[in-house]
């Protein structure tokens, strides 16, 4: 049976789970939950993820949460080779120090302005989260130096991860192409993957869930 899905499309780290599975060919039985009208913090869904995050994946008796866990063993258990989450000890290790980037760095800063404009009021993006924001450009300028992708020669599941965040973060603080052109060039390359493509649809509906919101 396919593994279920408990997703809020517009998320980021639901986002990233999508391009994982679909770089695999896995399907999901998906199931929306509606964030905004707080579905995820009903009783049935706190049975499954007692954090109340989105997503959360059930694989026939396996409950587990957060995007960066799932990824990992979607991969582990579904894909048919190891080129998204390479065996090779140093390469995994670079993959996790992404993936904590997004979960510990990128992603707060992604929940700090857009939980400002929605739970705040706020109609503009403060100066320091847009400061925030930049700095993480510019670290994940080195992250591409000398590679075309954020852990090495070759995608995995960091750059979906990454991806996923950056892709909405640039539409509401635009990557200075000139200033970070390695950053700007992988989004590009990014956007030419075919699993990126599920990417879209989530992008657009949290594009307009904000901007909706700010006077930009
Ligand atoms: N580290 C988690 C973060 C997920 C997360 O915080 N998702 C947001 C949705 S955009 C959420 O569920 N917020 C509701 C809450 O924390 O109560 C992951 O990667 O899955």
């Amino acid at each position: 049976m396919a593994p279920t899905l408990y997703m809020f499309q517009a998320s980021s780290n639901v986002r990233a789970v999508l391009i994982t599975a679909k770089a695999i060919d896995l399907k999901f039985n998906e199931k929306e939950i509606d964030f905004l009208h707080q579905d995820h913090l009903k009783p049935e869904y706190l049975q499954l993820n007692p954090q109340h995050t989105i997503s959360t994946l059930v694989d026939d008796d396996f409950i587990l949460w957060d995007s960066h866990a799932i990824m990992i063993y979607l991969v582990s258990k579904y894909a048919k080779n190891d080129a998204l989450y390479p065996e090779d000890l140093k390469k995994r290790a670079v993959i996790h120090q992404r993936l904590h980037f997004e979960s510990g760095v990128l992603a707060v800063q992604m929940r700090n302005f857009a939980f400002a404009v929605l739970y705040e009021d706020k109609t503009t993006i403060d100066q320091k989260d847009k400061d925030a924001i930049q700095e993480s450009y510019a670290i994940m300028e080195t992250f591409l130096e000398g590679k075309n992708w954020m852990a090495g020669d070759s995608v995995t599941i960091a750059d979906y991860s990454l991806v996923a965040t950056v892709s909405t973060l640039n539409a509401f603080v635009s990557i200075d192409t000139e200033k970070y052109q390695k950053l700007a060039k992988w989004v590009q390359r990014c956007e030419s993957l075919p699993e990126y493509q599920v990417n879209r649809k989530g992008l657009i509906e949290v594009y307009n869930i904000l901007k909706n919101k700010l006077s930009i």
